[in-house]
């Protein structure tokens, strides 16, 4: 539906969204500091004109999972028990008092009765300043016990719990708005749960380690594995894709920059051009998703879940013809 100007004309649906790239945040920073580099980037993108404003994945502390901990304690000083908080409630207060919105990714400590819990988790907030959605990481990639064999640790198993929320997507910003973090952006089933939702703008903020730690893989292609999977997710389901990079040297790990804006034609828009602190502006026309919703990728006139049951019959593959014709001989 287009939505009128009270004329009988129909007005586009043009959002214009700030991709807020950061710098690294250190493990001696405390939350005030980066609470005000977030006000700064808001600034700035209110000074563009921004509706909307994306922020990456654990955006308020360094990325602490490359850590083992023991200490209960410290694991918590890197969760927020509430949000807001003291220490973040001037996001929301700008947002309030300057009407743009933003979305951002955090430790969530969360106590809802049945014991701690927690999760790698995102929000939107609107320009009233309210969370209108929640999103808690699904895809969570590494380990929960150290490995000696890798350069750095990627203990997100160990710190956080599989997201409990689904993949939501919210009316917002005149439009249908999904999440996801990091990891779940190499997946095609993330995007696709949110396509079903019709989403229409799918923003992902990622922590992404410039070297594997297990392969000697390179750099440009891991920029490519990123940008590969959120513009395929992008064609496949018809939505503006905002993906979003911590980036830098963290505690002395280096983190890959490459936030773009990805249009429903897969096409990259507009990105960032530092491994640094960037703010990438671009106008997002949501109606520009109609077309490939209605035609090449109409879901109701052309998908065949008949035929998909094997992809959530089981994580794994189901069977492996080349095995069995191997174990045959
Ligand atoms: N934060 C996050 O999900 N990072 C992962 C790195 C995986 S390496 C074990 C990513 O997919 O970018």
């Amino acid at each position: 539906m287009r939505h009128g100007n009270g004329r009988g004309l129909a007005m586009a649906r043009v959002l214009r969204i700030g991709a807020a790239q950061m710098g690294p945040v250190q493990r001696s920073d405390i939350r005030e500091d980066v609470v005000s580099v977030l006000i700064d980037h808001l600034s700035r993108a209110k000074a563009e004109g921004c509706d909307l404003v994306v922020f990456p994945e654990l955006a308020l502390t360094t990325f602490f999972p490359r850590w083992l901990m023991h200490d209960d304690v410290e694991v918590d000083s890197y969760f927020e028990a509430s949000m807001p908080s003291a220490e973040t409630q001037p996001l929301f207060d700008f947002a309030r008092e300057n009407q743009i919105g933003f979305y951002l990714g955090y430790a969530e400590r969360a106590d809802e009765g049945a014991g701690v819990r927690h999760f790698n988790t995102s929000i939107i907030v609107n320009k009233s300043g309210e969370i209108v959605s929640k999103y808690r990481k699904i895809h969570l990639p590494g380990h929960s016990e150290p490995d000696p064999r890798r350069t750095h640790q990627h203990l997100e198993k160990r710190y956080f719990e599989v997201g409990d929320l689904g993949f939501p997507v919210c009316y917002a910003f005149d439009g249908n708005v999904g999440m996801a973090l990091c990891n779940d952006r190499r997946w095609p089933e993330t995007f696709r749960v949110l396509g079903m939702q019709s989403v229409e703008l799918t923003l992902i903020g990622y922590n992404t380690p410039t070297t594997d730690a297990l392969s000697d893989e390179d750099p440009d292609l891991r920029r490519f594995h990123s940008r590969v999977t959120m513009q395929a997710g992008a064609y496949q389901n018809s939505t503006w894709v905002v993906g979003v990079a911590k980036a830098g040297v963290e505690d002395d790990h280096p983190l890959m920059g490459g936030t773009c804006i990805i249009a429903p034609t897969g096409a990259v828009i507009a990105e960032a051009s530092t491994d640094d602190a960037e703010l990438v502006v671009a106008d997002c026309d949501l109606d520009q998703c109609d077309f490939y919703k209605n035609h090449m990728f109409n879901f109701a006139a052309h998908r065949r879940p008949e035929a998909y049951g094997m992809i959530v019959e089981s994580a794994g593959p189901i069977c492996d013809p080349k095995s069995e014709f191997e174990g045959s001989r």
